[in-house]
């Protein structure tokens, strides 16, 4: 089998997406998704320019040579630009070997591990009671595991909570969207928020939040003890990721479960929090970390260390990324929970999908290959369009973590 032709096709049906296509001459197609939010192009054009010309003429079920040629030919290794280039052909790749062998992707993988895949879905509010609301919204909808945001008294936007929150960007905003930011503000808010949400909705639903990397360890220390009264399935991303050794001093201090990796890259980023068994979750995903190849690669290193896994799953990141995340969700003995925060209806039009949503869990479905495709001339209709994500002051002005 060969490879014959390489699509990148952006499209943009409420938020932008980068998409690989490969062809092969016995007809078989995969595809794999390559969106960086807020810097798709750059990807776009990593691909097209340097990735795609490489790849016409080879054999499309070489998928581990192919990715060491990418990720060890290029010299210049690792970065989000890159792992996401490489993920997308890479999970075209495994679309393409599962189709070939008449099974869908989890079969390949080893075979399922369990009947369902629990996932948590996202309740936010502007103030304490919104949020308390929507958290019971999610439960009548069957969701068992909640992440819940919400607004604090005296800042006007806050992340999670504010209109953006939604596709988490500024498709309408020609320059980032700005957000004001106290720490000490968020950290006698947030603890009363989930007392309210303990004292409406009990005991029996998984509580997370996300913290979104703006603690210092000592403060997220602080706020993981604050916390442990609502028995959260997990505090998320509690200081920048950059600072792997910030989270000794934080498991010092809390029992409160941790999860951090959705901007990690390669399995170097997370390589001492899971030796040292500083995190309870590894939240990289398919498109963020170089592909099936890479994660389940990183998943298996988690499992030596008693950390579960935790695929990123928002919106900006396509169905198809999501799809085969689920594969190695129902494969992977050491799973933890999958991210599932839903698409727009567009979205979902665009790219038709095998996996389902049913009473808080999902499931990939039986299709063969990872069971997601592109509808190409759908895609047409909805061209790139420029878009950011927020970013993040102090009160004083100096920027923050977003
Ligand atoms: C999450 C994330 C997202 C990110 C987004 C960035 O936990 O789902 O924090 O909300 O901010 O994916 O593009
Ligand atoms: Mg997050």
């Amino acid at each position: 089998m060969k490879i014959t032709e390489v699509k990148i096709i952006v499209c943009s049906p409420g938020r932008n997406f980068v998409t690989v296509k490969i062809f092969t001459d016995e007809g078989l197609t995969g595809v794999g998704d390559a969106t960086l939010n807020g810097r798709e192009l750059a990807v776009a054009s990593y691909l097209q320019d340097h990735l795609a010309p490489l790849l016409i003429g080879r054999d499309p079920r070489r998928i581990e040579d192919i990715w060491q040629y990418f990720y060890k030919g290029a010299y210049w290794r690792r970065g989000p630009v890159t792992m996401a280039a490489i993920a997308g052909i890479d999970t075209a790749l495994w679309d393409i070997k599962a189709k070939a062998a008449n099974m869908p992707l989890y079969q390949l993988l080893g075979g399922a591990s369990r009947e369902k895949v629990l996932c948590y879905t996202h309740a936010q509010g502007r103030d304490i009671a919104e949020a308390v609301e929507a958290v019971g919204k999610r439960k009548e909808q069957g969701y068992k595991a909640i992440r819940v945001q919400v607004g604090i008294p005296g800042l006007p936007d806050v992340y999670g909570t504010g209109a953006k929150s939604v596709t988490n960007n500024a498709l309408d905003d020609a320059v980032p969207h700005e957000e004001t930011w106290s720490t000490s503000k968020y950290l006698r808010y947030v603890p009363e928020l989930f007392k309210a949400v303990r004292e409406a909705h009990g005991w029996d639903i998984e509580l997370l939040h996300d913290t979104h990397h703006r603690l210092t360890p000592i403060e997220a220390a602080r706020l993981g003890k604050d916390l442990e009264f609502a028995r959260l399935f997990w505090l998320e991303d509690a200081v920048a990721a950059e600072h792997q050794e910030g989270f000794r001093l934080i498991r010092k201090h809390t029992t409160t479960p941790l999860a951090v990796g959705e901007v990690f890259n390669t399995i170097w980023d997370a390589r001492l929090l899971m030796e040292e068994q500083l995190i309870d979750y590894i939240r990289m995903t398919t498109v963020h970390a170089g592909g099936v190849t890479a994660l389940r690669r990183i998943m298996d290193f988690a499992s030596v260390y008693n950390v579960r896994t935790a695929c990123h799953g928002a919106m900006d990141m396509s169905p198809i990324c999501l799809g085969a995340n689920l594969h190695l969700d129902l494969w992977v003995p050491n799973f933890g929970i999958q991210e599932y925060s839903g698409y727009l209806p567009q979205i979902l039009e665009v790219f038709p999908s095998a996996w389902s949503l049913s009473d808080g869990y999902l499931h990939p479905g039986e299709a063969v290959g990872h069971g997601v495709d592109i509808d190409e001339r759908l895609a047409e209709k909805y061209p790139y369009q420029r878009a950011y994500l927020p970013v993040n002051r102090l009160e004083d002005g100096t920027l923050w973590h977003w």
